[in-house]
């Protein structure tokens, strides 16, 4: 058992379509924590490194056909296998940033046509994030960014129904950010915002009832 600290750490996630600006935010936001001493980590989903994220890449890279039911058990397991270690992360009392997580999985999967419900099932029960970053912005736009279209999922038609089951996953720890703005100015938000939620956090029990 780990000793339980009174202070852990918040569960900070950045959600959105592809190339609205997450993994430039979260990059940010890990820099600027970490040179104000705050304890922070860094994680991103899907987690590649892991067995399953091996075949999540050849996936995603290859364009492999796959059972579309099988991907989203196998996106959710990513999860599942990390569970336990963001739990202690957070519990050491160093606040994780984390770049997509389960509400990608059921907003991707969603737009294939699948059961909102059944896309939501197997997560029950992760972690719940302390605040959603959600960074909007119609796939047209995000279209016009750099490396657009290299990856399975990456067609403007398919983006805008993701964008639309995203809309419908929106809970009260969600903060919809317009993600057009410049990286500075949607940074002095986010920055701000995280240091507040890190403070609340601080002796509230970890939540994992996400979907509950
Ligand atoms: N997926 C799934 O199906 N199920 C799941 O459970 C999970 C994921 C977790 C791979 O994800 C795919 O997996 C993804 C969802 C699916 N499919 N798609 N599409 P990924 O996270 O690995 O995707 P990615 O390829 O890394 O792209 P991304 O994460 O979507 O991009 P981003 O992180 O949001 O954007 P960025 O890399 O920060 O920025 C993109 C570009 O825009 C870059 O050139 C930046 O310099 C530029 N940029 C960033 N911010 C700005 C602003 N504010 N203004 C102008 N330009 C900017
Ligand atoms: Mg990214």
């Amino acid at each position: 058992e780990k000793s339980k600290s009174s202070i852990r750490g918040a569960f900070i996630l950045f959600e959105g379509c592809d190339r609205a600006g997450k993994s430039t935010q979260a990059a940010k936001l890990f820099e600027s924590l970490d040179a104000l001493g705050v304890p922070v980590k860094l994680w991103k989903f899907p987690d590649r490194t892991t067995l399953i994220g091996h075949m999540i890449d050849k996936y995603l890279k290859s364009g492999h056909d796959l059972d579309d039911r099988a991907i989203h058990l196998l996106f959710s397991a990513n999860r599942w296998e990390c569970k336990s270690v963001m739990k202690d992360i957070l519990l050491d009392g160093t606040t994780l940033i984390v770049d997509r997580y389960a509400y990608s999985g059921v907003a991707y999967s969603a737009a294939k046509d699948l059961e909102l419900e059944w896309c939501k099932s197997p997560d029950i029960g992760l972690l719940t994030p302390d605040i959603v970053f959600f960074m909007d912005m119609k796939a047209e736009e995000a279209a016009k960014r750099g490396g657009f279209g290299e990856e399975l999922y990456e067609k403007k038609e398919f983006q805008e129904k993701v964008r639309d089951v995203f809309m419908l996953l929106k809970e009260r720890t969600w903060e919809t950010l317009d993600a057009r703005k410049s990286v500075t100015e949607l940074y002095e938000h986010i920055g701000k915002m995280s240091l507040k939620i890190i403070q609340e956090c601080k002796g509230l029990p970890l939540k994992e009832d996400l979907w509950k």
